[in-house]
């Protein structure tokens, strides 16, 4: 039997009704079942219970008997959570942190992506469950308490901090190991480009369309955790798609922390596609996206793409400029969509049609593998060849090239 969540959304930020649904989308998510919402208004945040002893008690008769979960659509302190249990009845009390660190634990694949929501939900949780080692142990496993693999969040203060310490290690040697991968593939000169956007708004799904990935797609909140990367020919050139986490309002800095260094390394790409949900809040996702990524320093360029383009809700919007329209789903818009990211790439590579005497051949087999190879003929007295040469390797061809086109 699945989990029932009963939320309580304070109605400050003027987005108050998008966060309740969203908190809706993140409980099913999360595998548990929306039981009603309570609707706050927070003047001043109580030191207590933060809604007030008013609301607090208005609410434990409001669930009073019910098998309920309270969600708060916030972030609370690790004593505010404490107290509002207790005025609660002795209700599980969760906040907005603690659930998507729950989704995120159910998604993690990556041994490094478990290793770093368990490391957020010890640092986050466990200081919410103290005192409540008897509590803990009563909740066991359900939502808002599940560890990642085979560890499960413990209640031993000693042990806690010692698994926080081998965390913390083992994270640090993959990070490093990451960083040579990427170091080397900047050294190959290989161009990456990542799919960055609003949770649920495609991206995994465009990775699957463009290479052939199997990437898990679903309609769910925070269907990746982890970064998968593909390669994908455009013109013969080789271009790295990384798909990422998705963003989302709100997103509580803690999480951001977590996983700022996967993040952070599939940001350094050298382009960015911005996918949003075009028969959705597109305007709304493409704020919190460009926001999360200005708090990154995020400064590579980036196009944005209007997914969903089969929806009706798409077919008159008006979208920003340069926008480009696809369906990742029907696979409409994705010429165009290459054509552009090849486009806004330009400047790292010439087109060029090159003329290789016979007598030259042996030379020129050296330098063939630097290049991207179109069309080719072999004429009389040499091979005329149609190609796109890394700006970097430009030089090397210059004996050759009959047209810069
Ligand atoms: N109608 C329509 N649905 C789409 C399209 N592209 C993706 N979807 C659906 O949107 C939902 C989310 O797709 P995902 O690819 O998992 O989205 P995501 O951006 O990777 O989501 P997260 O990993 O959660 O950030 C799935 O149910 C997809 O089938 C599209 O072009 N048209
Ligand atoms: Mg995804």
């Amino acid at each position: 039997m699945s989990e029932n969540v009963y939320i309580i959304q304070p109605i400050e930020s003027p987005d108050y009704k998008i966060l309740q649904a969203e908190a809706v989308s993140l409980i099913e998510s999360a595998g548990a079942e929306y039981a009603g919402t309570i609707y706050q208004k927070i003047r001043e945040v109580d030191p207590a219970t933060y809604i007030g002893e008013g609301k607090a008690q208005e609410l434990a008769e409001r669930l009073d008997g019910l098998d309920v979960t309270v969600l708060f659509n916030g972030e609370l302190s690790p004593s505010k959570t404490q107290n509002l249990s207790a005025a609660l009845g002795g209700k599980k009390v969760i906040d907005r942190t603690t659930l998507i660190l729950d989704i995120f634990a159910l998604r993690a694949e990556s041994s490094e992506g478990k290793l770093q929501v368990e490391l957020a939900q010890l640092k986050y949780l466990y200081p919410r469950l103290k005192g409540k080692g008897e509590a803990l142990s009563r909740l066991g496993g359900g939502i808002g308490t599940r560890g990642p693999g085979e560890t499960k969040l413990e209640t031993d203060r000693r042990h806690i901090r010692a698994r926080i310490h081998t965390l913390e290690e083992r994270l640090k040697e993959t990070e490093l190991r990451r960083k040579h991968l990427s170091e080397r593939r900047k050294k190959d000169g290989v161009i990456t480009v990542a799919l960055v956007g609003y949770t649920n708004t495609g991206k995994s799904t465009l990775l699957n369309t463009l290479t052939g990935a199997d990437v898990f797609t679903k309609d769910a909140l925070f269907a990746t955790l982890d970064p998968t990367a593909r390669t994908l020919k455009i013109e013969n050139v080789p271009f790295l798609f990384v798909d990422t986490v998705g963003f989302l309002q709100d997103l509580p800095h803690h999480l951001i922390e977590a996983f700022k260094s996967t993040l952070e390394s599939a940001l350094d790409c050298d382009l960015a596609l911005i996918v949003c949900d075009g028969s959705g809040e597109y305007e709304r996702q493409l704020k919190t996206t460009l926001d999360t990524l200005k708090d990154m320093d995020f400064r590579s360029p980036y196009l944005v793409v209007m997914n969903k383009c089969d929806l009706p809700a798409c077919s008159d919007a008006p979208f920003p400029k340069g926008a480009i329209c696809i369906s990742a789903k029907e696979k409409r818009g994705l010429d165009a969509l290459k054509a552009a990211v090849f486009d806004a790439m330009k400047e790292h590579f010439v087109r060029a049609e090159l003329f290789i005497p016979y007598e030259k051949s042996a030379e020129f087999r050296t330098l063939r593998p630097l290049l991207y190879e179109g069309k080719n003929e072999y004429l009389d007295d040499g091979e005329s060849l149609s190609a796109v040469i890394p700006i970097i390797y430009a030089d090397k061809f210059k004996e050759f090239v009959r047209k810069s086109l």
